[in-house]
């Protein structure tokens, strides 16, 4: 069968969910059409995620960032933050397991997520606002699994696959925020019990607080908010990790806690 490159955001949209569905890698879009720009990618993405959330049966449970640390910018070749969506279908606890076969070639994360107080509506929301309106924090990991062959792809190319988002591993321990210094909480990532790699809360944008502030700034440039209560990931503190069938990977924030992800 021969595909054709899609040089539409129908094309796309149709081209990027049946990826996924079919477990298959495609080309980055913008090999064949690098007039796509962010703006319509985010388009692209909302039309992606309301097919997902009626296809799986689920609802929007949150808001992820991604690319908001320096070692995932040079890590993918590309140097500003991006956001996408968090379904409910994709969402896992502590201890679980994950089937790698269900994916295409899966990377974790290790990230620090929060709980928002109040609605942050842009343009203009600091960082000290943002972090004002942190209710609880908590330590997460993201799976992430580009469409992508090699993961390789431009800005507009990710966003528009919601940012390689696959599934999000939360704790169900949420710690409240007053009190906690989001930049000096060290994070240590393992895998098969040996450290992968290491963090502290500022490797994201110098400080969490200024993702959140990012997102509702971004948000505001398509008419949106951050909505109180939601659940927002900050995005990769270090690089990302292959992971196989067998490995387990385990995830510890100081004063937040850990997680592990037992992979089948
Ligand atoms: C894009 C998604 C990046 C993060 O936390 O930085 C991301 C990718 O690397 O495929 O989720
Ligand atoms: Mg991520």
């Amino acid at each position: 069968m021969t595909t054709v490159a899609p040089t539409t955001a129908d094309g796309a949209l149709a081209e990027l969910f049946a990826a996924q569905k079919e477990r298959r890698e495609i080309e980055p879009l913008t090999d064949t059409w690098p007039a796509l720009d962010e703006r319509t990618a985010y388009q692209i993405q909302k039309r992606l995620v309301a097919k997902q959330v009626e296809d799986e049966r689920t609802r929007v449970v949150g808001l992820k960032l991604g690319l908001t640390s320096k070692a995932k910018q040079v890590q993918m070749k590309v140097d500003e933050p991006i956001y996408g969506v968090l379904l409910g279908s994709r969402m896992l606890g502590d201890g679980e397991s994950l089937a790698v076969a269900s994916l295409i070639h899966p990377k974790a994360e290790p990230e620090i997520a929060f709980v928002t107080a109040r609605e942050l509506r842009g343009p203009g929301i600091t960082a000290d606002q943002a972090r004002s309106a942190i209710a609880s924090v908590l330590v997460a990991m993201e799976i992430i699994d580009s469409r992508y062959k090699n993961f390789r792809f431009t800005l507009p190319d990710v966003v528009a696959d919601n940012t390689s988002a696959a599934r999000y591993v939360v704790s169900s321990f949420l710690v409240p925020a007053a009190g906690l210094d989001l930049r000096t909480l060290g994070v240590v990532f393992e895998k098969n019990g040996e450290v992968a790699t290491t963090a502290a809360g500022a490797a994201i944008l110098g400080d969490p607080a200024e993702g959140l502030a990012w997102l509702a700034n971004k948000l505001a440039e398509h008419g949106e908010s951050i909505p109180s209560g939601t659940l927002v990931g900050a995005g990769a503190l270090t690089d990302a990790i292959a992971i196989a069938p067998g490995d387990v990977v385990r995830v510890s924030i100081a004063q937040l806690g850990s997680l592990t992800l037992r992979c089948l």
